[in-house]
């Protein structure tokens, strides 16, 4: 048996074509149905939906072979993971984003001390670090577009797709950090082990994202 971690939404939504094109169907849709655990035509593949942040936990420690996450979580998780393909699906960018009021590029001269309210603190700090600017870093777990507009924050790190939701908030993006998409994740020692099925599913995965493309 083959186990697929997918969170529900976007990465799901995108995953299905990519599954459609190596032949295989999901049995069940997940807003539907309350089900964890959902087969699919394939009699040894089956799907776990789990949250998206812990999509790298499960192929981690083997409670899925595989998963697809997207690189911002890949990349607060840290290594562990083998990482073989960009599945090019749910996309959208890292940015830092500010009150529209807020002079950012001033702030960066300047050489201030800049309050960033994230959930992706360590992509944060890197970032920052990289750029020599100084920053007080404050975790948050939602809602990020909210820490500007209290006064929580001077800025947030998040992410962007439409841009609407910083719209909606009066912030504005000043700083893209890095582009982002969905990526397929194995677990090293299953990839040993069910070499065969798992190598012979990667390469139908590839396969779709160049039909894709
Ligand atoms: O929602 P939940 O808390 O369960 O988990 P999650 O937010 O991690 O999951 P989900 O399904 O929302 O996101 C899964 C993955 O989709 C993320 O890890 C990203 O790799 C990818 N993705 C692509 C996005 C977006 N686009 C996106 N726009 N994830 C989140 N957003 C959010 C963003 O955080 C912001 O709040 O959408 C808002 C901005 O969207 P626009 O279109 O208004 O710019
Ligand atoms: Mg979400």
């Amino acid at each position: 048996m083959i186990t697929l971690a997918l969170s529900k939404g976007r990465i799901f939504d995108d995953s299905l074509p990519l599954l459609r094109a190596a032949g295989i169907e999901v049995l069940e849709d997940p807003e539907k149905s309350r089900k964890l655990i959902i087969g699919t035509s394939r009699p040894d593949l089956r799907v776990v939906l789990v949250r998206a942040t812990d999509v790298p936990t499960y192929v981690e420690h083997g409670g899925a072979d595989l998963g697809v996450a997207g690189l911002d979580v890949l990349l607060e998780h840290g290594d562990g993971l083998y990482r073989p393909l960009d599945l090019k699906i749910a996309r959208c960018r890292m940015s830092v984003a500010v009150r529209a009021d807020f002079d950012y590029a001033a702030a960066v001269r300047q050489g201030s001390r800049i309050r960033v309210a994230t959930k992706y603190t360590h992509q944060a700090r890197q970032h920052f670090a990289s750029k020599g600017v100084h920053v007080d870093l404050i975790k948050l777990y939602g809602s990020m577009e909210l820490a500007p507009l209290t006064g929580l924050a001077d800025a947030i790190v998040d992410l962007v797709s439409t841009g609407s939701t910083l719209k909606a908030n009066h912030l504005v993006e000043v700083e893209k950090i890095m582009d982002i998409s969905s990526r397929l994740v194995v677990n090293p020692a299953a990839l040993k082990i069910k070499r065969v099925a798992l190598r012979a599913l990667i390469d139908a995965f590839e396969a779709a994202v160049g039909q894709g493309s």
